[in-house]
């Protein structure tokens, strides 16, 4: 117990935001069974106050975005691949890392808090005002959730780029590091510029709920429109702290899966993810299309929103450029690698509609852009997290899981989500508005409200399997053997599994010719 309060150790403080995170989502899954369910009847099904679906609608949003797939990705995942993907040590301050996990831990208890408080924060994750200024809901518990969270991930910013910058094993160069490492190079870098815009956006929140400020009220002066401005000048490229490591802990486990060195590694590391980076710190506009503005504003944010499909798409052909002749093996992360290519092929296309602004209009603030959102980040991003803690299950614990068990879940879970949100596209086309509590005037929605809500059971189901797997896993699985993967990397070729203190028995050195994807020659060209 001791050893894990102070430790300093970046695999356990990985763990730690693994345990933190995976309880943020149970609980946030939670809550979407609950939404499903009073939307499964017309009028009230569980409860008849709209205030607790406000309630349930606030938590699965922040805590699944901000609790769940942030930590699970630049957390749990970075700490600890990054540092042995690199042939370092440990991060560049190790204290300062499990300073930022506590912080972290504490968000998640201050989130929870949400369930006992009098008056539960109701302003979904967007916290928009004039009604978090307005609602009677504690919207300090809010913000003060988004400080924590925020000052963790600044200090984790800081922390793993001086680690990736300073610390590479002699003889690694850029061109040798991992996709996942520079996927969550990028991340980090949107991380430290973006963050603290957030963070002071919400506190003007908190001075105009409780001391009496205008900065977001019209009638004193203020503009409300500048909340979403602030908001989602983080909250865009906050999207893309999602997409870029999920899509580099993909990359990771298809090449090792397919055997395959990474298709077109430069073009997706210098086009793709600093192309993302680049661009999608101009296109947080597509969010407010509907409110008043300047055209040239509304018009060049269109553009930059629709041009953002080229370096994403320059990644989405590294990976399936990787998988091109490969000799693959379906495993349970591969099986979710695989799955997230066609997850990323809908969310990415039903983006494009909605970044046009003329099509945007009936779109805007419907069940398309639930439907949308949740394909791209919510599900592919949740299912990239899953293929990775499979990918390194031996590495973290030093056992097997399950491989029929794990595959049971995946055909749940891939079922689940696909019942659960593709008819959603369609009556948000015929005009279902999101967030609403019930849609008594709508009543011909009920029943593809009703597939929803099956699909639901059906992932619940599948999370179980895969919560159950994991745990089973741990305390009873055979023992894994070094390299069960025959994975090139370093995290398998040079230490134990799992890896002891100080992660190398002899610090690695790299020569020139060395690559963490060296499975011999490719057999598809590269550009
Ligand atoms: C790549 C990862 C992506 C993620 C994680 C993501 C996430 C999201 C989220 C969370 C929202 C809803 C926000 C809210 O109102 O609560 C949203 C809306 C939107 N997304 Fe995406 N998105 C992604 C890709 C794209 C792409 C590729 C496009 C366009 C080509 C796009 C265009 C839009 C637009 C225009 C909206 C606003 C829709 C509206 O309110 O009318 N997104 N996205
Ligand atoms: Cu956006």
């Amino acid at each position: 117990m001791k050893e894990w309060l102070f430790t300093t150790d970046h695999k356990r403080i990985g763990v730690l935001y693994l345990v933190g995170s995976i309880a943020a989502f149970a609980v946030a899954g939670i809550m979407a069974l609950l939404i499903r369910i009073e939307l499964f009847t017309l009028g009230p099904t569980l409860t008849d106050d709209a205030t607790n679906y406000n309630v349930w609608l606030y938590f699965h949003g922040a805590a699944m975005i901000l609790a769940f797939l942030i930590p699970g990705l630049t957390g749990f995942l970075a700490n600890y691949l990054v540092p042995i993907m690199i042939g370092a040590h440990d991060v560049a301050f190790p204290r300062i890392n499990a300073f930022s996990v506590w912080l972290f831990w504490f968000a998640i208890v201050l989130a929870l808090l949400t369930f006992v408080i009098p008056d539960p924060p109701d302003v979904m994750w967007t916290g928009y005002p004039p009604y978090s200024v307005q609602t009677s809901g504690n919207t300090a518990f809010y913000v003060f959730t988004v400080h924590l969270l925020g000052f963790s991930s600044i200090l984790g910013a800081v922390n793993f780029l001086c680690t990736v910058i300073y610390m590479r094993a002699p003889g690694m160069g850029w061109n040798q590091l991992n996709f996942f490492v520079w996927t969550t190079v990028g991340a980090f870098v949107i991380q430290l510029i973006f963050i603290p815009v957030l963070a002071a956006a919400v506190t003007l929140v908190l001075f105009d709920k409780y001391f009496g400020t205008a900065f977001f009220s019209p009638a004193n002066g203020g503009d409300v429109l500048l909340y979403q401005n602030l908001f989602w000048f983080y909250s865009h490229p906050a999207v893309y702290v999602i997409l870029l490591p999920a899509v580099g802990t993909l990359m990771d486990i298809i090449s090792t899966h397919a055997r395959n060195p990474v298709f077109n590694y430069k073009t997706g590391v210098y086009g793709g993810i600093w192309g993302t980076v680049v661009l999608g710190s101009d296109v947080w506009v597509h969010h407010l299309y509907t409110s008043g503005m300047v055209d040239w504003l509304r018009i060049g944010m269109m553009v930059t929103t629709l041009i953002i499909s080229v370096p994403v798409g320059l990644m989405v052909i590294s990976l399936v450029g990787t998988l091109y002749r490969g000799s693959i093996k379906y495993t349970t992360p591969m099986l979710y690698a695989c799955s997230c290519l066609f997850l990323i092929l809908i969310g990415g296309l039903t983006g494009i509609p909605l970044a046009m602004t003329s099509v945007t209009l009936h779109l805007a603030e419907t069940y398309f852009v639930m439907a949308h959102f949740h394909y791209i980040m919510g599900i592919m991003a949740t299912f990239a997290v899953f293929a990775g803690v499979y990918n390194w299950f031996p590495k973290f614990t030093g056992r097997m899981y399950n491989e029929s068990l794990g595959k049971l879940g995946f055909l749940f879970n891939f079922i689940g989500v696909n019942v659960t949100f593709w008819p959603l596209f369609g009556i948000g086309i015929e005009g279902m508005p999101r967030r609403y509590f019930d849609y008594a005037m709508m009543p011909q929605f009920e029943g593809t409200h009703q597939i929803s809500t099956i699909g639901a059971v059906l992932i619940a189901v599948g999370m179980a399997i895969t919560i159950l797997n994991w745990v089973i896993g741990a305390i009873a699985g055979p023992k894994a053997s070094d390299n069960p993967w025959g994975s090139k990397s370093m995290e398998w070729t040079h230490t134990t599994t799992p890896p002891g203190p100080g992660n190398f028995p002899t610090p690695p050195t790299v020569s020139e010719d060395w690559s963490p994807y060296n499975y011999g020659g490719h057999t598809a060209k590269t550009i």
